[in-house]
């Protein structure tokens, strides 16, 4: 081994000789090649284990030094962190990014080249799973002691195929080569307990004792990924949870000659972490998820038990106290009656003992008000899975109706809306009504979302528990989302006004007072360029479309979804081209309309609408009438490493949801971040971007939430938008030739019936007009040159309030009440 690579002092940053050394160590003793031999691949995993070693260091103080200091935690219990990949990011967050790129280029390697070598750990669907990722960056960075509880899905989301236009689903199989930055922690397994039967016993005094017989057990296993704050000081966990078989599983099946059911049985175990539900907002009822929510629950709350026990011992009184646990959605809810489950049939408190202490440990965030997105369960089959949980939800939820009792004597109909359970044919339990009866704070994710959620969701609870329902608007981490993904920016920003930033965002509002500098414009502008020059290249390497760089580019990345209404920018696009058609003079700046989104499987219609984008994409690029005016670009495969290359190449972003359905979105902040101007409705956490930068830098348009709702009460009949706007018509009634799918009529009228005959649920016609004028408006902008560079400086300057770091300030000071910890040597 090289001497320097094993210096005394491991976390002392490595400098250039020292990584080279490192690396090349790996790739002898790890990987068991060498330079010669060595492809990228390789160089990658030889890199990552280089830092790892760093890493690992700092995590084993930060751990040590929460242990010494008895420090309380936040624990974020997501099913969904959506990570992407960490190698960029590691680097800059311990400040190695330039000695690692050194290193390598002396050795003949391209730093870029082998971070394309890095599989996304894609363990989420969208918005929730990335926010998860966020937070914990910032909670590392603000070196809050806290870890993240998900699970360690074998395949996370599908990879996206486009075959003649439409989507095609592939595994994704990030594991498959080994993944360099977990590790394995055999020695804190867990054991779950699944199905059986529940047997009252009466005790001698008198107490009456639940027993649960599972039965089967599965085991978990724990996959430990190291997350480094930024500057390196504090490394905090992101554990996930692997299902397997039990080791003593089935053994008398097996012994007795079973050999072959004992083996399906093992099948089952493994199957629970194989792969990530990919409904973004919709719910299955598939009883595979909720065993996969409770698994992930119940290892990680036995994890923190286990980890508290052993400085507190039996007693429970200091638990509240040490522990916060922050349920992301209503994904891990189920850990609400487990933990009751825990303190009550297994350290023996009474009830209101261990209702006083849970209620003290949860706090739940809602990210949605879309009723499809509400999770419920089946009373039955959670009796089957869990049948010691459904007792205890009805004793909640029976308490819990003798307080609504008091406060509404007598009322039945109050009663039926707040009861956890949802009668009817089939009974319900509603997770929603248990996560906010089980928690001591819920928050909403942006103003507005918070506001509706008091007012139309839970206006009740509101009622009851003032103050108990509070605002946190999401972030974003400023780390991977400006200065990992867009060096060139970061360095021009580095320049102007210091380095601070990545940690206090709001130093970026001293660039406002540069916005009018025509050398500033042109150097921001410039860095824009190129960013677009490089986005280009992709796009002809990955679909051999050619792109200038010269024309808008406006992008649209998120999950497909009619309420994201990615086809309303598809009819404008549309109607564009129409225009041009009809007059091959009409005078626009060429735009290159670029998307991304991948679509739920069985989600029909989503499908249908990147069918359409395709379709209409190939149609209008290969059309000489367009004169290169218009580009239609679907680039297929939308995951967080591709977000890094779009958002700093992006001019406009689209930000079009129906007024009230977006609960905040976070791709707005990202796009803004990096200087791309919002057209946006006012939804979700655009108001709050629209106040930021002011009604100059921004293009708003549509109905707001309330004249959405006026509509909806007055009867809103698209057909009369239909008849009344020829544009309109005639781009959905284009839908249904041939035009777009030759050979195939009505391939794409599946859209146009959505919007007409199924009532156009999220009023995409309603905001059509509206949306088009705010599209000649960004285009007149655009013309001219320093007054767009001014609104993308201003853009970037004033998103200082969208750092994760300031949600994670307000999680702390509303609801976690945490203190930093300083990391010792
Ligand atoms: C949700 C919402 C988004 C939100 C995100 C994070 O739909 O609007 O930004 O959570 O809170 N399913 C999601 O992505």
């Amino acid at each position: 081994m090289n001497a320097k690579a094993a210096k005394t002092q491991p976390s002392s940053p490595l400098d250039k000789a020292e990584f080279k050394a490192a690396i090349v160590k790996h790739l002898h003793c790890t990987l068991g090649t060498d330079e010669n031999k060595a492809n990228n691949h390789a160089w990658w995993k030889a890199t990552c284990a280089a830092i790892q070693a760093q890493v690992l260091e700092g995590l084993r103080k930060t751990q040590k030094s929460h242990y010494f200091n008895d420090t309380r935690a936040v624990h974020y219990f997501s099913a969904e962190f959506l990570m992407g990949r960490l190698l960029s990011n590691n680097l800059q967050n311990l400040g190695l990014f330039d000695v690692a790129s050194g290193a390598l280029k002396e050795l003949g390697v391209e730093i870029t080249d082998i971070m394309e070598e890095e599989p996304d750990m894609a363990l989420g669907n969208g918005g929730l799973g990335r926010l998860a990722a966020c937070f914990i960056d910032s909670l590392a960075t603000m070196e809050l002691p806290a870890i993240g509880y998900g699970i360690h899905y074998e395949h996370g989301l599908f990879r996206q195929e486009i075959k003649s236009g439409a989507q095609i689903e592939r595994p994704d199989s990030w594991r498959d080569y080994g993944n360099p930055w977990e590790i394995c922690r055999p020695e804190s397994i867990q054991e779950v307990p699944l199905f059986g039967y529940v047997e009252t016993k009466y005790g001698e005094s008198g107490r009456i004792q639940k027993e649960w017989h599972p039965g089967s057990i599965v085991k978990g296993i724990p996959w430990d990924i190291p997350v480094v704050g930024y500057e390196g000081k504090t490394v905090n966990v992101l554990r996930l949870w692997q299902s397997d078989s039990s080791d003593y599983f089935n053994w008398d099946v097996f012994n007795a000659g079973g050999y072959v059911d004992a083996q399906r049985e093992n099948v089952q175990a493994e199957t629970i972490s194989k792969v990530l539900y990919p409904n973004d907002e919709t719910e299955a009822g598939k009883e595979l998820r909720l065993i996969q929510q409770y698994f992930f629950c119940s290892c990680s709350l036995k994890d923190i038990i286990r980890r508290y026990k052993r400085a507190h011992g039996d007693d429970w009184s200091r638990f509240a106290d040490q522990v916060v646990i922050q349920l992301n959605d209503t994904h891990p809810a189920i850990a609400i009656p487990e933990l009751m489950r825990i303190l009550v049939d297994r350290a023996e408190l009474d009830w209101d003992q261990a209702w006083g202490i849970s209620t003290k440990v949860f706090a739940y965030t809602n990210h949605t008000l879309l009723p499809e997105a509400l999770e419920k369960w089946p009373a039955r089959m959670i009796e089957k899975i869990l049948p010691r949980h459904l007792e205890i939800i009805y004793e909640i939820n029976h308490r819990f109706m003798a307080e609504v009792d008091k406060k509404w004597p007598s009322d039945n109909r109050i009663k039926a809306k707040l009861s956890i359970i949802e009668e009817g044919n089939e009974k319900m339990v509603r997770m929603g009504h248990l996560s906010v009866i089980g928690s001591f704070a819920v928050n909403g994710v942006a103003e507005m979302h918070s506001r509706l959620v008091k007012s139309d969701l839970f206006p009740e609870f509101d009622a009851l528990w003032p103050g108990k329902l509070t605002n946190v608007t999401n972030g974003i981490t400023p780390r991977r989302w400006l200065k990992a993904c867009n060096p060139e920016l970061s360095k021009l920003i580095d320049k102007k006004i210091g380095s601070d930033w990545p940690k206090d965002l709001y130093k970026l509002e001293a660039l406002e007072k540069y916005a009018d500098n025509k050398a500033f414009q042109k150097q921001f502008m410039q860095v824009k360029l190129n960013n677009k020059q490089l986005l280009a290249d992709e796009i002809r390497e990955s679909l051999d479309i050619e792109v200038d760089v010269n024309a808008i580019f406006d992008v649209q990345i998120k999950r497909l979804h009619e309420y994201k209404r990615q086809h309303l920018n598809l009819l404008h696009i549309m109607a564009l081209y129409r225009r041009l058609l009809e007059n091959p003079d009409y005078d626009m700046v060429p735009r290159v309309f670029i998307f991304g989104a991948k679509a739920a499987p069985g989600y029909k219609l989503a499908k249908d609408i990147i069918y359409a984008i395709n379709k209409v994409a190939d149609k209008i690029n290969n059309d000489p009438r367009v004169n290169n005016k218009i580009k239609v670009v679907f680039l297929p495969n939308y995951r967080v490493s591709l977000a890094e290359k779009m958002i700093p190449a992006s001019d406009v972003s689209e930000q079009i949801s129906t007024a009230g359905k977006e609960a905040s979105g976070t791709g707005n902040m990202k796009l803004a971040l990096n200087g791309a101007i919002t057209v946006g409705t006012l939804d979700g956490a655009n108001v709050e971007i629209a106040e930021e930068v002011g009604d100059d830098n921004i293009f708003i348009f549509g109905l707001t939430v309330e004249e959405v709702h006026e509509l909806k009460e007055k009867g809103y009949k698209p057909y009369d938008y239909y008849y009344r706007d020829p544009e309109i018509k005639a781009v959905l009634d284009w839908l249904e030739t041939d035009y777009f799918t030759p050979g195939k009529p009505g391939a794409l009228v599946s859209i146009k019936q959505s919007l007409l005959d199924h009532g156009d649920q999220y009023m995409v016609l309603a905001d059509f007009r509206s949306y088009c004028d705010a599209q000649i408006a960004i285009d007149e902008a655009y013309r001219d040159k320093a007054r767009w560079a001014k609104m993308a400086i201003i853009n970037t300057a004033k998103m200082g309030k969208f750092t994760s770091d300031r949600s994670i300030k307000d999680y702390v000071e509303r609801i976690w009440k945490l203190s930093p910890c300083k990391i010792e040597n």
